[in-house]
């Protein structure tokens, strides 16, 4: 027997249940991208939501591919949520009502649209076709498509343009978007490439008041949430007593901080349990650099050592001192953030990393590192260098990022990203020697051009590169 609305009632505490009439629920969020961490995450908050307003439920928008649709449609969009800890927690979470495959029904989409209040996304970076500098790539085949046919977009820029365009032509206000990515500045970013859009495709008019109507805040996310397994799978289904085809999991921290943009739904927010803080960029810098940049170094450094968890990285000798102190010396001096205790944010950090309740793999972490180490590493080098400060411990994460991908090239292993294609390329013709660095920095997608050109920046990578392959003791005991 399988979790559906007829059979929810055979679950019960301590499994937590929505604490709303679902049969009362109106969809007020379109969103786009629902894979596991939307359903750990915004889904999660907005399910609290709902049990204070009935207009908080959400049409999930997959771009491409079928497979939650297939999982959670016959379970009225009903999963289970679980906090892995030292004591693990369930929740149905209720506050999917539809999964819409875009491409099968953008005019289903577009209804919507009209009628959402927010729509948020969770794309990856990758989905949001920017160059390095943070601009919209009109050279992005998606991208080059949306501008030649309006009614059926592929691309997140192109739902979001035409998406207003039709509410600005029924006279309705902009929807609030709030992008759910681990981009620096992702509010902004996203509003200046869906502006661009409208300018190329020659709709100036639309392109002004999206810059005077339609709020982007920017929104920063938290939470490790490691891809569903088969264990969890087994946990769900003994505690449930019903099949479930797509449990989530993730640690019980939880954090979302949304740049005040919200009017009279700012409260809602709060208490729902998310930030409403008038700047994010303090709160996103200091978790894409900590966060996210120790885990990146983690799993290309730890991949490279035989760890396959970030639990193993994390007791690996010599890598969890270099990654602390990466963390507290050369990423925090980057941070300006008067609200946070950067020394108490670094240890609650690498205490979720040493959780034993979870099994967060390095492989998953890998993936899209060419949309990744920007955001994550290649940043604070910039400003790193700039303002004279050491990089030697910062490029070891990209260094390794490079070892990993001539690794698999080689080895005929996975990559997973979206320059996989030109990455294998070039793996195959690495060496292991100092030659090969140049090969990766070429990448315009991955470096920006002034970075790959500075000196001290190539000498350090090439360094970290060689070290890793001869003596990857001493690069880490530096
Ligand atoms: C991870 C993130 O897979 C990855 O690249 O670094 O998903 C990370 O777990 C989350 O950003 C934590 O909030």
């Amino acid at each position: 027997m399988r979790l559906s609305s007829s059979t929810l009632a055979r679950v019960r505490p301590p499994i937590g249940l929505p604490a709303y009439n679902r049969e009362l629920a109106r969809i007020g969020v379109v969103h786009f991208g629902p894979g596991a961490f939307h359903r750990a995450h915004q889904a999660w908050y907005f399910d609290r939501m709902l049990s204070r307003r009935p207009d908080m439920a959400v049409c999930a928008v997959s771009l491409r591919t079928p497979d939650v649709r297939d999982a959670l449609t016959p379970q009225d969009g009903l999963y289970t949520l679980v906090e892995k800890d030292a004591a693990p927690a369930l929740q149905v979470v209720g506050s999917i009502l539809q999964v819409v495959v875009a491409p099968e029904d953008p005019a289903l989409v577009f209804r919507r649209l009209l009628e959402a209040r927010y729509v948020t996304a969770t794309v990856t970076e990758k989905g949001y076709c920017l160059t390095t500098e943070g601009e919209l790539d009109l050279e992005h085949p998606d991208i080059r498509r949306d501008l030649r046919r309006r009614e059926h977009p592929l691309s997140l820029i192109g739902w979001i343009a035409e998406g207003l365009s039709r509410r600005r032509r029924h006279d309705l206000p902009a929807f609030t978007t709030i992008s759910c990515d681990n981009l620096s500045d992702n509010g902004l970013k996203l509003r200046r490439a869906v502006v661009r859009f409208c300018e190329a495709r020659g709709d100036r008019e639309l392109a002004r008041w999206i810059e005077s109507e339609a709020p982007f805040p920017s929104s920063m996310v938290d939470s490790i949430t490691p891809a569903t397994d088969a264990a969890l799978r087994q946990q769900v289904r003994a505690a449930l007593g019903l099949e479930d085809a797509w449990p989530i999991q993730r640690e019980r921290f939880v954090q979302w901080v949304v740049e005040d943009q919200l009017g009279a739904d700012a409260e809602l927010f709060r208490e729902a349990g998310v930030t409403v803080a008038s700047a994010v960029a303090p709160f996103e810098r200091a978790k894409l650099r900590l966060l996210n940049g120790a885990h990146s170094t983690l799993a290309y450094a730890g991949l490279g050592m035989g760890c396959e968890t970030v639990f193993d990285a994390m007791n690996h000798p010599r890598l969890a001192g270099f990654v602390e102190a990466m963390m507290r010396e050369d990423i925090a001096a980057s941070l300006h953030a008067p609200e946070l205790d950067l020394p108490d944010y670094v240890t609650r950090i690498l205490a979720r990393f040493r959780n034993p309740a979870i099994v967060h793999k390095l492989s998953q972490i890998a993936w899209d590192g060419s949309q990744k180490l920007r955001f994550r590493l290649l940043e604070t080098i910039t400003e790193a260098l700039a303002d004279g400060r050491p990089i030697g411990r910062l490029v070891v994460g990209v260094a390794a990022w490079m070892r990993f991908v001539a690794h698999q090239a080689r080895a005929g292993g996975v990559i997973v990203d979206p320059l996989a294609e030109v990455l294998t390329g070039i793996g195959r013709e690495c060496d292991g020697g100092k030659d090969d660095v140049g090969r990766f920095l070429a990448l315009p997608e991955v470096f920006p051009a002034a970075l790959a050109a500075d000196e001290a920046f190539r000498t350090a990578v090439t360094q970290a590169y060689v070290g890793l392959g001869s003596d990857p003791d001493r690069v880490l005991a530096s």
